[in-house]
């Protein structure tokens, strides 16, 4: 029975620790998001302090329905980003832009220079066709966040 009884102390005590630890790695605004204290900020908390649905979905990685720390603090970066307007950031739309131009078979294995400044994309290089210039500057423009192409691309020289 004594035995017993030390065991349920001990195992409460880690509980504790754990919490503890737990809390101690969360982010600065978590608590006053989560007014139920659950550990974990709903749909509701995050909208009842701003929070955009939104940046609320996607930060959901697990798709819980709920925000845990982790997810919290990504959610957190996405706010904000929403809350610059819709200016996103350059290297995530080079990146979003490249990854959208690899995908296309027409444009596979050509090389085409993507850079962006303050939301205009610059597209630079040398491909096979009109057709590919026209099809790479739709491509860019569809981008989330791209606010203007400039086509820099030209006919490769035919030789
Ligand atoms: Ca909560
Ligand atoms: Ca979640």
């Amino acid at each position: 029975m004594n035995i017993t009884l030390k065991l349920a102390q001990i195992g409460l005590l880690a509980t504790f620790a754990t919490h503890a630890a737990v809390a101690a790695n969360m982010p600065p605004d978590f608590a006053q998001y989560d007014t139920n204290k659950d550990g974990a900020v709903s749909m509701q908390e995050f909208a009842a302090h701003g929070g955009k649905e939104e940046a609320f979905r996607v930060s959901d990685a697990n798709k819980d329905g709920l925000l845990s720390p982790d997810e919290f603090i990504k959610a957190q970066a996405n706010k904000d980003r929403a809350d610059a307007g819709k200016y996103l950031d350059d290297a995530w739309i080079t990146t979003k832009v490249k990854t959208a131009l690899l995908k296309e078979t027409h444009l596979k294995g050509l090389d085409v220079g993507v850079e962006t400044e303050k939301g205009t994309v610059v597209l630079s290089g040398n491909v096979n066709s009109e057709a590919q210039i026209r099809q790479a500057e739709r491509i860019a423009a569809g981008i989330e966040g791209v606010k203007n192409v400039r086509n820099d691309l030209r006919l490769k020289s035919q030789g």
